[in-house]
């Protein structure tokens, strides 16, 4: 009888899981049976974006946590997948650091192009799995939200490749329950046209605080003030900006900071970074983990090291995505059609411990851009995904970050060199504080038409 595997999720990870079968039954493999269950009515996961917030239409907790106007905020050249280029898709280069809507399109062509989606089974959720030792396999229980009809089925494998920025880490402070303003997390922050002339306070210092400080900056919030736990940003910020160290307690619309220092502020938002949250797995088979480069537990960064049936993918934290998530799809399924044998438990656990005792010593982002570039590179050597130079991606990462030390608000007019084909992407026709139509058509449009 074939196999079956199941894929929790079909966002960037679970459809790389898809295509990475797919090519292998391309090239002439038996495959197993795949079914996807994806909780929302399409994929692409957080690149799908939603209007809402807390709870849909079903109830379920919101997935989403992008916003309008999201701009990428790397260059589009490091997280290229390598089996299906930019160019490809758009007919010809374009410019560096498109909109959401824009990867959303480029991650559904290849959907598309491989035609999986019919292994997807939308607006369905996974309440729960478990394995069984005396069969040797999971029984997954899902929900068909729409006709409210929950099922049982039976896996041999299972991809878990439901994200984890969905779920916020939300910090209480002293005085939130009575502040006088709207607090809010970044998972539920969608337009910042809404910050309009409001003194704003960030509370984070990560990639949201950064994006959200900057996007409210551009729609015309009156002031930006940034509380950092342990450092702050550094970033050659506009005069309106200003970082202070962490908040003690807000009384009324006045933020206290630990220097003593106060600022009136009409609205909080916490960008505090999120939590791994898998409510549908027991203990035996969740990954625990903080938001860090190595969490423990899973070989390569993918096979659970307990039930080396169950993989996950994308759970780390991440300079690398799309291409490093290909990467790992492709390890996950030759593990699974038994193409790659695993070591013993001894080892696995051996190599795992080695890859956390590089990424404690890491010292900067440099430094951890390469630790997820070499990792990249191992993965791509033990399966056949077309290689692709991480070195070069590495060095495009390391420009990325001057380009941000130097313009905050400019990087993103920067242009790169594509690792995959090799093509100059234009530089954008609009500077990116000008451009405030954040959709498709406009990011497509030729300087001359632009200008029109
Ligand atoms: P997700 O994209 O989160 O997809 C997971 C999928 O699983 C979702 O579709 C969800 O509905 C589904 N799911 C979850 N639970 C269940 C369940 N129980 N049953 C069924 N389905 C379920 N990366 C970049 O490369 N560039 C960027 O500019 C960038 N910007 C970002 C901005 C924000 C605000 C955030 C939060 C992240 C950003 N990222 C960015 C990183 C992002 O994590 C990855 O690009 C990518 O979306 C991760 O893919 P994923 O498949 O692991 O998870
Ligand atoms: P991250 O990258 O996990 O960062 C979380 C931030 O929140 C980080 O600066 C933390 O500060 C800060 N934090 C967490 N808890 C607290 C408390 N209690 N008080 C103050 N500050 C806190 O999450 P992001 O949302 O920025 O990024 C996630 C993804 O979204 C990322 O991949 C992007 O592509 C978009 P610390 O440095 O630990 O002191």
């Amino acid at each position: 009888m074939t196999s079956r595997v199941a894929i929790i999720g079909a966002g960037p990870c679970g459809t790389a899981q898809l295509r990475a079968f797919q090519s292998a039954s391309k090239a002439g493999a038996e495959i197993p049976e795949m079914v996807c269950f994806e909780k929302q009515e399409d994929l692409g996961g957080l690149w799908n974006y939603t209007w809402r917030t807390g709870v849909d239409e079903f109830g379920e907790p919101v997935h989403g946590s992008m916003y309008r106007y999201l701009w990428s905020n790397g260059p589009k050249e490091c997280l290229e997948f390598a089996d299906y280029s930019f160019d490809e898709h758009f007919g010809r280069p374009i410019a560096s650091y498109p909109p959401r809507a824009v990867l959303f399109d480029y991650i559904k062509g290849r959907v598309e192009k491989a035609d999986v989606r019919k292994f997807i089974r939308f607006r369905t959720v996974v309440r729960e799995l478990s394995y069984s030792d005396e069969t040797g396999k999971f029984t997954l229980t899902a929900h068909n939200l729409p006709e409210d009809h929950t099922y049982s089925e039976e896996f041999d494998n299972v991809v878990v490749s439901t994200g984890h920025f969905s779920t916020p880490n939300v910090p209480y402070f002293e005085g939130f329950d009575s502040f006088l303003g709207r607090v809010l997390h970044a998972h539920d922050f969608r337009d910042a046209t809404e910050f309009s002339g409001k003194d704003v306070l960030i509370i984070g210092t990560s990639y949201s605080a950064e994006d959200i400080g900057s996007q409210c900056y551009k729609y015309g919030a009156k002031s930006i003030t940034c509380s950092h736990r342990t450092r702050p940003m550094g970033f050659k910020w506009p005069d309106n900006w200003a970082e202070v160290p962490l908040l003690t307690k807000v009384d009324g619309k006045t933020a206290h900071f630990k220097d003593g220092t106060t600022k009136d502020v009409d609205a909080i938002i916490l960008c505090t970074g999120y939590q791994h949250h898998f409510p549908f797995l027991p203990d035996e088979l969740r990954l625990k983990t903080a938001n860090r480069l190595w969490p423990l537990g899973l070989y390569k960064g993918v096979v659970w090291v307990n039930n080396p049936k169950l993989m996950y993918l994308g759970m780390q934290d991440q300079y690398y995505t799309f291409n490093m998530f290909d990467a790992q799809a492709w390890l996950a399924r030759d593990v699974i059609m038994g193409r790659i044998t695993l070591p013993s438990k001894e080892e696995m656990l051996k190599d795992n411990q080695a890859w956390r005792d590089r990424e404690e010593a890491l010292e900067d982002a440099y430094q951890e851009i390469d630790y997820q570039g070499d990792y990249t590179k191992e993965l791509i050597a033990m399966t056949d995904y077309p290689d692709f130079d991480t070195d070069a991606v590495n060095k495009t990462f390391y420009e990325w970050e001057h380009h941000k030390e130097e313009n905050i608000m400019g990087f993103r007019d920067n242009a790169y060199r594509s690792i995959m084909t090799g093509s100059m992407s234009p530089v954008h026709h609009t500077r990116w504080m000008e451009a405030m139509d954040d959709s498709l058509e406009s990011y497509l449009q030729t300087e001359t038409e632009a200008k029109k």
